[in-house]
C-alpha cells in the first residue's frame, strides 16, 4: 500500500453479519423503537426503566455473537501495515478489540461501561443496569447510565480523531449510512486534507458520491479484499 496514515471509521453494518442489529437498515433497530425514547437524553429522563431495558438486552446480545471476518481484517492490517492505522467506530460493541485491534477509539461510547450522569465518573458496567445503581463515587441513586453518546450530546474524543483525521492519507468508511453526524461529515474533512478516500458499504451511503472510491457489498468479503 502506497499510504502512510490510514483512519478507519466503521459503523452499524461491520457487525451485521455477526448477527448484531444495525440502525436504518429494514427491520432494524430503528424500526422497533423510537429514537427520541431510547437515544436521547431526554429520552432517558422521561423514562430511565425503559432505556436501561433496552440497553441491558443489546448488552446480553452481545455475549452471543463473535467478530466476523472484516473485524478480523482491520485487526490484521494494523499488525502488519507498515505506517499507522487507527480505527475509529460508532459502534458500542466491543467486536473489534475481541478480534484483536488495539486502541480502537470509541467515539459513541461502549455497552461495557456505565456514566454517572451526576458526576461524571465512569466504570465498567454491570450486566444488568437499572435506576437502583448508586454511583460509587458520589453515591447518587439513579444517576448511572450506560457510557453511550445520545443525540444532542458531543460524541467522545473528538479532538482525537480531528488529529488522526489531519494526518491521514487515506480514509475508508465501513458500514455506515452517513446519516449522522459529526461522522458523516468526516469524508470532507479527509478530502479538505487533501486525503484519499474510500467507502466499502453494502449499498451506497449517503454521502456516497464524496468519496474517491466506493464498493460496495458485505463488509466480511470488501474489507479482508481490501487488506489483503
Ligand atoms: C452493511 C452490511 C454489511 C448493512 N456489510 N455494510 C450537522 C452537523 C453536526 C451535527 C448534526 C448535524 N445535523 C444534525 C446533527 C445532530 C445529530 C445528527 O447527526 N442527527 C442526524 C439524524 C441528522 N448528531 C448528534 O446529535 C451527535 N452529536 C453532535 O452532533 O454533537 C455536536 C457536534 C457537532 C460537531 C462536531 C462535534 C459535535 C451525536 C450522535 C449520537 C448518535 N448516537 C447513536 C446511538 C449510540 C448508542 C447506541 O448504539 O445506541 O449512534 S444513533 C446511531 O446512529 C448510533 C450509530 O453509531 C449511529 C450511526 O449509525 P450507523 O453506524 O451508520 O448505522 P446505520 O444503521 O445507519 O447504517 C448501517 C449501514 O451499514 C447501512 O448503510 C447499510 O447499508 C450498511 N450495511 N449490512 C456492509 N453486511
Amino acid at each position: 500500500m502506497q499510504f502512510q496514515s490510514i483512519l478507519i471509521l466503521t459503523g452499524a453494518g461491520i457487525s451485521a453479519e455477526s448477527g448484531v442489529d444495525t440502525f436504518r437498515d429494514v427491520g432494524g433497530i430503528w424500526s422497533k423503537v423510537r429514537l427520541e425514547d431510547v437515544a436521547t437524553p431526554e429520552g432517558f429522563a422521561r423514562d430511565p426503566a425503559m432505556v436501561h431495558d433496552f440497553y441491558n438486552q443489546r448488552r446480553a446480545g452481545l455475549a452471543g455473537v463473535k467478530p466476523n471476518p472484516a473485524h478480523h481484517a482491520l485487526a490484521r492490517l494494523e499488525r502488519e501495515f507498515s505506517g499507522s492505522v487507527t480505527v475509529v467506530t460508532q459502534n458500542i460493541d466491543d467486536l473489534h478489540e475481541r478480534a484483536g485491534s488495539r486502541g480502537v477509539i470509541h467515539m459513541h461510547g461502549e455497552l461495557a461501561k456505565a456514566l454517572c450522569a451526576r458526576c461524571g465518573t465512569r466504570g465498567p458496567s454491570p450486566d444488568q443496569l437499572s435506576t437502583e445503581l448508586a454511583c460509587r463515587q458520589c453515591g447518587s441513586l439513579a444517576g448511572m447510565r450506560p457510557d453511550v453518546v445520545w443525540f444532542g450530546e458531543m460524541p467522545y474524543h473528538m479532538d482525537m480523531i480531528y488529529d488522526r483525521l489531519a494526518a491521514a492519507d487515506l480514509f475508508v468508511s465501513i458500514g455506515t449510512s452517513g446519516a449522522v453526524y459529526p461522522a458523516a461529515g468526516f469524508v470532507e474533512d479527509a478530502r479538505a486534507n487533501g486525503s484519499r478516500t474510500l467507502e466499502l458499504n453494502l449499498e451506497p451511503s449517503a454521502g456516497t458520491m464524496l468519496f474517491s472510491e466506493a464498493r460496495h457489498g458485505p463488509a466480511s468479503r470488501l474489507v479482508p479484499d481490501f487488506v489483503d
